[in-house]
C-alpha cells in the first residue's frame, strides 16, 4: 500500500477521537477566474504562490464549476449545500437567513462547530447584506453568526485619485448601473501591498496558525476580496505586465449572432465591453485584472507559507476556491453572471496532506456545491442529508479515475447549465432559450450547436437532467 493511501485511511477512518480529526483551512477568493499559472487560463499571468501550492500537493481541480454565477447565491449555495433552484436564493439581495428554505439549515462552518470543531474566520466568506435598521451599509450581516470566532479586520488603501472612475473610462449615458463607476482600475496610494486589506487578512491567519494552541481541531475560513472590482492595487503589480505585451483572450466578432438571451431576444454586447471597445482599452483592462491577481497571489503566499511554517502543516486540509468565473472580453462582456464557461468554471485547489499528489491537475468534473459533503467526508463527520452535492473524496484519492457525472450551474429563476466535461447545455426555461457547445472542438463556445441535428441525442441526454421543479424567488432584503 502506498504511503498516501495509509495516510488517507487514517484521515477518514480512524477518527473515533474528535481531537484527532484534521483541521480545515477554507480559502475563498472573490471573482478570480481560471487565470492562474497551473490552470492554463492566461499565458502571461504570474501566480508563483498558487503554482507553488500546486507543486506541493495543492491539487488543481481543473474542471470545477460553480452552482451559481453570482457572488451571493454562489456562496449561499455552497455554504448551505443546496442549489438556488431548491432554495429560491437566486440573487445578491436575498439573504439566506430570511429565505424560508435556507434559514434553518446548518451552514458548513456551523456543521463543523456542531461536530467538535472550533470555527474561526476573517474576510468575506458569506455575501454581505444590510440589516434592517442599519444606516447605510455601516454594519451588516457578513455571516458572523456562523462562526465561533469572527474577526473583522480594518485596513485598505485608496486609489491615487478621488475621481471616479480612476481609469477615466467614459460611461455610457444609458448606463446607470454599478458598473458605470465600479468597473474601475488604477494604482493605490503608496505602492505598498502590506497595507491592503487582503494582505492584513492573510497575515492575521498566518499569525493564528503560528501562535495559537487550538484545543479542538479547527475550521478556519479566510476570505480574500480581490480580484473583485475595483482593480486598485499598488503600481508595482501593474509594472509586472507591460501594456504593449498584453495578450487578449481569443474572441470572434460575430460570436453573439447564434444565441439569444433569457428573454428570447438577440444578445447585445455588455455595457462594460462597449465602453472598453469604444475607448480601445482592452489591453489596459486585462493588464489591471492580471495585476490584481498577482497581488492576490502574494496574499495567498502569506497565508499558505504561514500554514507551511506552522505545526499544523501536516494535519490541515486546504480547500481554496473562487466563487464564480469572470469574462475579460469573451462573449463581448467584462463581468460575471450568465451560464457560459467563462462564468461557470472556477478555480478550485485541494490539498489533503499525504494524499493529493504534487504538480497534479485533476480532470474530474466537480462543483463548488460538492465541497460541503467532501469536507465532512474527509474529516470523518456524519453525512448531512440536506446536501445536494456529492463528495469527491474518492477522486482525491484517485485523481485519474473517471469522474464526469454531469454537473449543474444555476443562474436566476429558470436558468440552468448542464456540463459533463465535454458538452454544455444551457437553457432559460421561461422562454425556452437554449445553447449547446462541444468543448473538445470549441473551447471558447463560439459555435452554438443547438439546431444541429447531429447533436440531437446529446442535447436530449443533457436536457433530461435539467431540474423540473424550481423554488420561487425568496424575499429580497427589506421586502
Ligand atoms: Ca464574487
Ligand atoms: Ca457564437
Amino acid at each position: 500500500m502506498k504511503k498516501r493511501w495509509i495516510v488517507f485511511y487514517v484521515l477518514v477512518a480512524g477518527l473515533a477521537n474528535a481531537a484527532e480529526r484534521p483541521n480545515v483551512l477554507f480559502v475563498a477568493i472573490d471573482d478570480l477566474n481560471d487565470w492562474i499559472g497551473c490552470f492554463d487560463g492566461h499565458p502571461q499571468v504570474q501566480t508563483p504562490n498558487l503554482d507553488k501550492f500546486n507543486a506541493e500537493g495543492g491539487m488543481v481541480m481543473y474542471d470545477a464549476h460553480c452552482s451559481s454565477t453570482v457572488c451571493g447565491p454562489s456562496r449561499s449555495s455552497l455554504l448551505t449545500g443546496k442549489y438556488p433552484h431548491n432554495t429560491g436564493v437566486y440573487g445578491n439581495t436575498t439573504n439566506l437567513r430570511n429565505a424560508p428554505k435556507t434559514k434553518d439549515l446548518l451552514t458548513l462552518p456551523q456543521y463543523f462547530s456542531t461536530h467538535g470543531y472550533h470555527t474561526l474566520s476573517s474576510g468575506k466568506i458569506f455575501h454581505k447584506h444590510p440589516v434592517p435598521g442599519d444606516k447605510g451599509n455601516a454594519k451588516g450581516d457578513e455571516g458572523q453568526w456562523a462562526f465561533d470566532e469572527w474577526v473583522p479586520l480594518k485596513g485598505g488603501v485608496g486609489a491615487i485619485s478621488k475621481d471616479r472612475p480612476v481609469n477615466g473610462l467614459p460611461a455610457l449615458l444609458s448606463d446607470k448601473s454599478y458598473h458605470a463607476k465600479g468597473f474601475d482600475w488604477g494604482p493605490t496610494i503608496g505602492n505598498d501591498e502590506t497595507k491592503m486589506k487582503d494582505y492584513i487578512t492573510a497575515e492575521w491567519a498566518a499569525e493564528q496558525l503560528n501562535t495559537r494552541e487550538f484545543e479542538k481541531p479547527f475550521f478556519m475560513a479566510i476570505g480574500l476580496s480581490k480580484p473583485h472590482l475595483p482593480w486598485y492595487v499598488p503600481q508595482k503589480y501593474f509594472d509586472r505586465y507591460p501594456l504593449e505585451d498584453i495578450e487578449l483572450p481569443k474572441t470572434i466578432p460575430d460570436d453573439l449572432e447564434d444565441i439569444k438571451n433569457k428573454f428570447g431576444k438577440p444578445v447585445k454586447p455588455h455595457n462594460t465591453w462597449v465602453r472598453v471597445e469604444t475607448a480601445g482599452r482592452h489591453k489596459e483592462a486585462v493588464q489591471a485584472y492580471l495585476a490584481t491577481i498577482t497581488f492576490l497571489d502574494d496574499c495567498v503566499g502569506v497565508l499558505l507559507d504561514g500554514l507551511a511554517n506552522s505545526k499544523y502543516a501536516d494535519n490541515t486540509i486546504v480547500m481554496l476556491w473562487g466563487d464564480h468565473g469572470w469574462h475579460l472580453g469573451e462573449k463581448q462582456k467584462y463581468g460575471k453572471t450568465q451560464l457560459w464557461q467563462e462564468s461557470c468554471r472556477v478555480p478550485m485547489m485541494v490539498k489533503v496532506p499525504g494524499v493529493t499528489p504534487d504538480n497534479k491537475q485533476c480532470m474530474g468534473v466537480v462543483n463548488l456545491i460538492d465541497m460541503y459533503p467532501t469536507l465532512i467526508d474527509l474529516c470523518g463527520l456524519p453525512k448531512n442529508p440536506e446536501n445536494d452535492g456529492r463528495s469527491f473524496a474518492k477522486l482525491l484519492q484517485n485523481p485519474d479515475m473517471k469522474w464526469n457525472t454531469p454537473t449543474l450551474s444555476d443562474y436566476g429563476y429558470g436558468g440552468h447549465r448542464i456540463y459533463d466535461g465535454r458538452y454544455s447545455y444551457i437553457v432559460f426555461t421561461e422562454q425556452g432559450t437554449e445553447e449547446l457547445y462541444d468543448h473538445k472542438n470549441d473551447p471558447m463556445e463560439w459555435n452554438n450547436l443547438i439546431n444541429n441535428p447531429e447533436y440531437e441525442a446529446i442535447k436530449e441526454r443533457l436536457k433530461a437532467l435539467v431540474p423540473t421543479e424550481r423554488e420561487p424567488e425568496s424575499p429580497r432584503n427589506g421586502k
